[in-house]
């Protein structure tokens, strides 16, 4: 069932005892969704908690601060925030994909797997649904709320450059700002700020990365090993995607990191071009400007493949 943002306002106003799900690999957005939604619940005199997510990295930490819990409490409402679809739950949470009982959330395409939805597709970050129905249930946000809210809204925008920000995307950052958020603080340390692995690992891709379809195109191999000598971590590795795209002429960009069982893909696109489609073919999605994928071959045999499928998109 899909409730707009109202309904879903009245349901948490209704309900209590609430454990809040985040994805695997954690980014700003659904870390920045499930605290603000999180400190908001409890500042209604509800009991709320998110779910420790053992893939969370160190950037993100602090946001979580004295909101998480090991499980679930006995007879919680479980709510996933930014999670796409239920594979994309943590491993350490893959028992619970059956238990979400709401989902909140701005993946389009998906495959529904909870009883209840908040899906908006047209939503720039899952943050801003959460300001939405902040908005729905009076919720003055403290600085602690605003900072979550405005660390989703500026991560899933890439600092407000990506095709997807919007009037509604500013007005969330703005109502940040006023609540308190500490803006320059999370820009710097968001958007101003690389580990010195990861500027060596930017110049080993650019070194190495493949352009083709006369350089509208371009995919770069990981090996593992590049990784492990340089040393990155991955928070290093968060937003490498967007590098490769970033080549002047670029217009979609792929990477592959080696797996245990083949490849993960990373796709990033301008608007006009379609990472999601691109990505659907290996059971894959996203948004048509970030998308990803995985493909069970060798790193060598899954260039080639992630190449191919790019071209034929373009040419389709
Ligand atoms: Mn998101």
């Amino acid at each position: 069932m899909f409730l707009t943002r109202a309904e879903v306002a009245d349901y948490l106003e209704r309900n209590d005892h609430y454990c809040i799900l985040t994805h695997r690999r954690p980014d700003g957005d659904t870390v920045g969704s499930a605290a603000g939604l999180c400190r908001a619940l409890r500042s209604m005199g509800k009991d709320a908690n998110i779910l420790y997510n053992p893939e969370i990295t160190p950037k993100y930490e602090p946001l979580l601060e004295g909101l998480t819990v090991k499980e679930p409490g006995e007879g919680n409402i479980i709510v996933a925030v930014d999670v796409a679809e239920d594979h994309m739950l943590p491993k350490a949470h893959s028992y619970l994909r059956n238990s979400v009982d709401l989902r909140i959330d701005h993946h389009g395409g998906n495959r529904e797997f909870t009883p209840k939805s908040l899906v908006d597709p047209e939503s720039a970050s899952c943050a801003e649904i959460i300001w939405d129905i902040l908005g729905e249930l009076d919720i003055q946000m403290d600085e602690k709320m605003a900072e979550a809210i405005y660390v989703g809204t500026s991560t899933d925008t890439g600092c407000f450059r990506y095709a997807n920000t919007d009037v509604h995307t500013f007005d969330c950052a703005a109502d940040c700002a006023a609540a308190g958020a500490d803006i320059f603080g999370w820009n710097q340390l968001l958007f101003e700020t690389h580990s010195l692995a990861k500027l060596r690992l930017q110049g080993w891709m650019a070194e190495n990365v493949k352009l083709f379809s006369e350089g509208r195109l371009a995919v770069c191999a990981l090996p593992k090993a590049v990784e492990e000598r340089i040393g990155v971590n991955e928070d290093d590795l968060g937003n490498l995607s967007s590098f490769v795209r970033s080549i002047e002429g670029v217009c979609m960009a792929g990477l592959l990191r080696e797996a245990e069982d083949g490849c993960k893909i990373s796709l990033r696109a301008i608007p006009g071009y379609d990472a999601a489609a691109v990505c659907s073919i290996f059971g894959g999605g996203g948004h048509a400007g970030a998308a990803g994928g995985f493909i069970k071959e060798p790193l060598a045999v899954a260039e080639k493949t992630l190449m191919d499928a790019m071209l034929k998109w373009e040419n389709s």
